[in-house]
């Protein structure tokens, strides 16, 4: 998303239902001997080798020249919130927690909406300077977090519960004004953005798309601006 933000070329890769082979015993055991934190998400920026969510994002927010260096701090504490609150979305919708199959997913959702993503997204309200997290342009946290208020939204519709970011009218317009940008009209467009899981589809209960879904095999495209 950052990356077409900045309408730089880059290579867009991501692993499908044959991940096993193509990422497990295909590019990851090569990734690892440069760099053995590697998982996904990653960036092949030359020599270099960067993994962990967050870290991408600060190494893209650099190196894209969306972040700036008197928000530094303030962005990071963007990017821990937003990583709390998704670190307690994984817990429901993936097996190994007390999550143990979709039919348990709706009512599991409901909990996570009135427990913990109402105390993150409530943190994160009275932290936002408007109309993004630092104030006036976005930097890199604002783009992990769209990417959580999204997911959110999509569950309470799925689920049929009412908008989460309805009791959250700063996040609601983050959201909405990152939706209306311009340099990010490429990217809503994409395939990546509407078409992919949002999580990971050999074992999520909520991938974001429809009941009849099926996981592709992994992708790798060459994103020309
Ligand atoms: N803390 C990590 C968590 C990422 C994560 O859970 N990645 C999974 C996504 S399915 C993964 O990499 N799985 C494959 C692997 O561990 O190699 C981050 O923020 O990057």
């Amino acid at each position: 998303m950052m990356v077409y933000y900045k309408s730089a070329n880059f290579v867009n890769v991501g692993y499908g239902a044959d991940m096993k082979e193509a990422w497990f015993g295909g590019a990851k055991p090569p990734l690892a001997e440069k760099n053995s934190c590697i998982n996904l998400p990653y960036i092949i920026d030359g020599d270099d080798i960067i993994t962990q969510s967050n870290t991408c994002c600060l190494y893209l927010g650099k190196k894209l020249g969306i972040d700036d260096e008197a928000l530094f701090f303030t962005n990071h504490t963007v990017l821990d919130q937003t990583m709390d609150l998704r670190n307690d979305l994984m817990k429901i919708v993936y097996p190994f927690g007390s999550v143990k199959n979709k039919e348990e997913f709706p009512a599991a959702a409901k909990d996570h909406l009135a427990g913990s993503a109402t105390v993150n997204l409530t943190k994160l309200e009275g932290f936002c300077k408007g109309p993004y997290m630092c104030g006036s342009a976005p930097q890199s946290g604002d783009f992990a977090l769209f990417e959580m208020l999204d997911q959110h939204q999509s569950i309470c519709k799925s689920i049929g519960e009412p908008d989460i970011l309805d009791q959250h009218p700063k996040l609601k317009a983050l959201h909405a004004a990152m939706k209306g940008d311009a340099a990010l009209s490429k990217y809503f467009a994409s395939d990546c953005y509407s078409k992919w899981a949002q999580n990971n589809g050999l074992l999520t209960h909520f991938t974001g798309q429809a009941s009849d879904f099926e996981y592709g095999p992994t992708v790798e495209e060459q994103v020309t601006f």
